[in-house]
């Protein structure tokens, strides 16, 4: 028991890591929750810093998902309703840290990082989905919705675990929760599209 809450405890600090304040900060161009849409994510460093540090926000938030999970499938060899609870904390950690007085991000990159170990193939699935509609649309916000509301769905037929779909649940009612500023903007016509 006591094994648990320490994994939890740790998965939430990890998960609480501001990769994207970091990297904007150290790279001197500022807080990247003062410009653009606010966020802390990948889309935002991107849209005000560029694509080198939106990538490594991308690879930073995502591996915040992909260790804590990973130590706990591999090394500690939990089953899935303790795997699925460790990926809850990682992804509580990004959107409630700690350290940005619990103002954090949308939770899409370190959710991919957790479904990467959890279920690669439901990835593949969702990849596809986010990068057409990203294609047609040019709203990153609006591909992060749609493949969080198809990834429960990936995951249960792949991994047939009743506990990682219900973790897989909440994951994403909480991903749709945090874009709900972005859903006004796509129903106003006001939301900023994504530019290469
Ligand atoms: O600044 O409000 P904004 O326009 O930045 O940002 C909206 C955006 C916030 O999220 C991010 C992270 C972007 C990550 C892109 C990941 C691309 C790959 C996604 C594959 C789908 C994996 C399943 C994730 C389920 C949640 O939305």
């Amino acid at each position: 028991m006591l094994g648990l809450a320490t994994a939890l405890i740790a998965a939430y600090l990890i998960g609480a890591i501001p990769t994207g304040v970091l990297l904007t900060r150290l790279a001197g161009v500022g807080d990247v929750r003062q410009s653009g849409s606010g966020n802390i994510g990948a889309t935002n460093v991107y849209r005000v810093a560029g694509r080198r540090l939106g990538i490594l926000t991308l690879v930073g938030d995502a591996l915040k998902g992909v260790i804590p999970v990973l130590y706990a499938a591999a090394v500690l060899r939990y089953p899935d309703l303790q795997l699925g609870l460790v990926a809850l904390a990682a992804f509580l950690g990004h959107c409630y840290p700690v350290y940005l007085g619990f103002k954090g991000g949308k939770g899409v990159a370190t959710a991919l990082g957790i479904y990467l170990v959890l279920s690669p193939l439901a990835v593949l699935g969702a990849f596809a989905l986010f990068a057409a509609i990203l294609w047609q649309w040019r709203y990153v916000s609006l591909a992060s919705i749609c493949a969080a509301g198809a990834i429960p769905f990936l995951v249960l037929a792949v991994n047939r675990s009743l506990p990682l779909f219900l973790a897989t649940m909440a994951i994403s009612a909480l991903v749709i929760f945090r874009h709900r500023a972005n859903i006004e903007r796509l129903k106003n016509g006001t939301e900023s599209r994504f530019k290469a």
